[in-house]
């Protein structure tokens, strides 16, 4: 049903109801659409504001997609209807919406394109999907061959529902002069200011055609008819109408007409995508329309995204894994650093940690990042909720909500880059403010440092006020007083982390400073939050302690858990008692749930977050972001087989019950498999399908430093594997520092590390003194 090819370079499912969600993504720096395997998409692109060409949604793109929701609410996609002239049949290609029994059925996930095969009353219907690395558009191809060993006459129909567009203004028909249909509308606005805004806004989708075809239909009614789009009434003619969309729905549908000879193929193209006028929607057919310019973006693009290949790869007895980490993990880190999910103020914590995936890919967009974000720091040494990206870009939605944990990842992102690159100048490049006054980057992290201190209560535990990493928990400490377990002691991981920094660059009373800070946090976490087995999520304004064992529901949370480890604030004692209940509470056969029992009903002293349903995302799924922080913790702590258990169960498979189960394709990690596994089994385990998630930036780091334990420090490498014990040994190929390490592991017995460099053994473990350029074998 669902199998790698290529080397595990594609993924091909052979079928499209065994998993209807199953989908693959692609993306440049203006636009990303996913796709699944019966046709359904979702797209947007910037301007510069994410917005859709096609099913836009009424006032604004106020939020990203919620792709396991939204295909079925509408029916946003690419289609292509198959009519046989003689008999009349149809089906349309890839499935929907005719939803045919077809003869045979491949969707193909590739890293830089996206394809279908389907073959039915003696057709093959070849689809593919790429994109260009520059613009937003959307380049189809297809191919459609006789297979039946006789002449026949069939009618291809593209069918590109553009959808509702507009309540203000929308309109379509087709453009002989330009070669497609082309729908307009006036992105609907209210206030007078947003007018001058949106007056250059993309207005107008286009679909163009490579060959003219013989008739067209731009009415999504007209179209539809009372057949309904599993037998279009318009399908039924002939010819399509040559109608037009006069402030009604529009589609674009158009007809050929072919005659193919036995064994004989047509091949065709089309061009999707937004535009602000004619001149702009004729470029685009000038620039893209032809074979030779399709080959020619499917090579730059597939450069674009090999750009992004990552500095690891592995052999390890796990096939699956080696592929996923191989091709597909790199790719989603790298989507990440590259595009900032394609917003336009990322938060300061997504931003910060995608960028600490992309300094293992490309350390220099992580450095001027990292700069870029400092360079927003607020007077006061906090960090603003979003990091402006562009020029006129605003803090919008959940970035004016106020959260207090945005200072922490300074430390805990920085971390990786200084390990990855040993390049510790960074801390004394100077960053100017929005105030204009000019500090280094170390006066600017502890300066976070010191508002991270001082942002607690007389406990000396850190407010929460409106959130910390969980965005909807937005009612712990609205009123002031609430505070947040896991800032407590993340707060103190970042000291910690900073000490060390400062104590590197010889900043001894920096050093002093913060390693005291992280104590008192630590200590403070211990005095007030410590349940007897686990650690409390917090104290809300009312001075109700939750996530405790009086808890009936919200009783255990992951995150304080995960980070007290990684803080120090857990003595060895209550790591192990912590670690017996995540197990006994948390661990499901897809991961480990950020908390349970999940809540049934709103607690408002909690906030949204618990009227979410029970299982899916932040209200107790295997919300996956937290499940990495807390197998990130375990690899820290030496705890190699749970690390690893966990870490295999992120990624869907590799049996066909647990893809089914998921409905996944293991090309990406979601941001959350459903959890409520005890109270909602039949869903429990289902993929979200998100893949915007900071989840990868850190499976990437547990792969590289944890498992196969090459990890960077000051001054080179150090090699410290966690290999599960069933595994006999691990080749790997590590980047690092401009210099490549051809790693070969092999279990021989007894629990010490023994480390050869080019035949000589390293008593430390650690190789120092690295020449670029160089390739060591280890
Ligand atoms: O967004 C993520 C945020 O991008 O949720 C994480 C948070 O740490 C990330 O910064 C945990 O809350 O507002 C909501 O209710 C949404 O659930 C968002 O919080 C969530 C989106 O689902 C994207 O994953």
């Amino acid at each position: 049903m669902l199998r790698p090819i290529d080397n595990g370079d594609r993924y091909e499912l052979l079928s499209p109801t065994a998993m209807r969600r199953a989908a693959g993504f692609l993306w440049n720096r203006k636009m990303m659409i996913q796709m699944n395997c019966r046709g359904y998409a979702v797209a947007q692109f910037m301007q510069p504001e994410p917005a859709k060409y096609a099913h836009a949604p009424n006032l604004e793109a106020k939020t990203f997609m919620q792709p396991e929701q939204g295909y079925y609410a509408h029916h946003p996609g690419r289609f292509f209807y198959i009519k046989d002239e003689e008999t009349g049949e149809f089906f349309s290609a890839p499935y929907e919406p005719v939803r045919a029994k077809v003869d045979s059925f491949s969707f193909v996930a590739g890293k830089s394109d996206i394809a279908w095969t389907v073959e039915h009353l003696g057709l093959r219907v070849q689809m593919e999907l790429g994109l260009p690395v520059d613009d937003v558009a959307e380049l189809w191809s297809l191919r459609v061959t006789d297979l039946s060993g006789r002449a026949r006459r069939i009618s291809v129909y593209p069918y590109f529902p553009i959808g509702y567009m507009s309540w203000m203004n929308q309109s379509g028909e087709y453009r002989a002069d330009l070669g497609g249909i082309v729908a307009s509308c006036v992105a609907p606005y209210q206030k007078v200011a947003d007018y001058f805004k949106q007056k250059d806004f993309k207005d107008k989708t286009y679909f163009l055609c490579e060959t003219p075809p013989d008739a067209w239909e731009v009415c999504q009614e007209a179209f539809e008819g009372e057949g309904g789009l599993h037998a279009p009434s318009a399908l039924a003619q002939p010819a399509l109408a040559g109608g037009d969309a006069r402030y009604e729905t529009p589609a674009a549908v158009v007809q050929y007409r072919v005659a193919l000879a036995a064994g004989a193929s047509r091949d065709y193209r089309f061009l999707f995508g937004p535009a602000l006028d004619d001149d702009e929607i004729r470029a685009m057919r000038e620039k893209y329309l032809c074979a030779e310019a399709f080959a020619a973006a499917k090579h730059d693009y597939a450069e674009y995204v090999e750009g992004g290949y990552g500095c690891l790869s592995i052999e390890t007895p796990d096939l699956e894994l080696n592929n996923f980490v191989n091709h597909w993990l790199p790719r989603q880190v790298f989507y990440h650093g590259d595009v900032n999910r394609l917003s336009t103020d990322p938060q300061t914590r997504n931003y910060l940690q995608d960028n600490m995936g992309m300094a293992f890919i490309k350390p220099e967009v992580a450095r001027a990042a990292f700069v870029h974000a400092l360079g927003q720091q607020e007077v006061s040494g906090a960090m603003p909720d979003g990091i402006l990206l562009y020029e006129g870009a605003e803090l919008k939605y959940i970035n004016q909500v106020p959260h207090t944990d945005h200072c922490v990842w300074l430390p805990v992102c920085m971390k990786v880059y200084l390990d990855e690159t040993g390049d510790y100048a960074l801390l004394e490049q100077k960053v100017t403010g929005t105030d204009g006054k000019t500090l280094t980057v170390a006066q600017r992290m502890s300066a976070a440092m010191d508002w991270l201190m001082k942002d607690r209560d007389e406990r000396g535990l850190s407010f929460i006020a409106q959130g910390d990493w969980c965005d909807p928990m937005n009612m712990v400490g609205y009123k002031g007083k609430g505070v947040s377990g896991w800032l407590t002691v993340a707060a103190a991981y970042a000291m910690n982390l900073w000490s060390d920094m400062c104590a590197q660059c010889g900043d001894k009373a920096g050093a002093d400073k913060y390693k005291a800070g992280g104590a008192a946090l630590n200590a403070a976490a211990n005095q007030h939050l410590w349940d007897g087995r686990w650690f409390a999520r917090g104290i809300t304004d009312d001075n109700v302690v939750f996530g405790v064992a009086a808890d009936k529901e919200g009783r255990i949370y992951l995150n304080p858990q995960a980070w007290s480890m990684l803080s120090g604030a857990a003595s060895a004692g209550q790591r192990a008692t912590m670690l017996d209940e995540v197990e006994q509470q948390l661990y499901t056969p897809y991961g480990v749930q950020m908390f349970a029992p999940p809540y049934s009903k709103m607690r408002d002293d909690v906030g949204r977050v618990t009227q979410k349903h029970p299982g899916s995302a932040e209200n107790g799924a295997v919300y996956n972001h937290a499940a990495v922080f807390f197998i990130y913790s375990l690899y820290h702590g030496g705890e190699t087989e749970r690390a690893w258990k966990l870490l295999r169960q992120m990624i869907p498979g590799p049996d066909q019950a647990d893809y089914l189960q998921r409905g996944q394709l293991p090309i990406f990690i979601p941001n959350y498999y459903r959890g409520a596994w005890k109270e909602y089994p039949r869903t429990a385990g289902r993929s979200s399908q998100l893949f915007n998630t900071g989840t990868v930036s850190w499976v990437y780091r547990c792969v590289i430093e944890g498992l196969c334990g090459l990890q960077g420090d000051a001054d080179g490498l150090r090699i410290v594997p966690q290999l599960p014990k069933e595994w006999p040994g691990m080749k790997a190929v590590r980047r690092f520092r401009g210099a490549m390490f051809d790693v070969n592991i092999r279990r021989t017995g007894g629990d010490k590390v023994r480390v050869w460099c080019n035949g000589e053994e390293l008593p430390d473990a650690h190789i120092g003194n690295i020449e670029p350029g160089q390739r060591y074998q280890l």
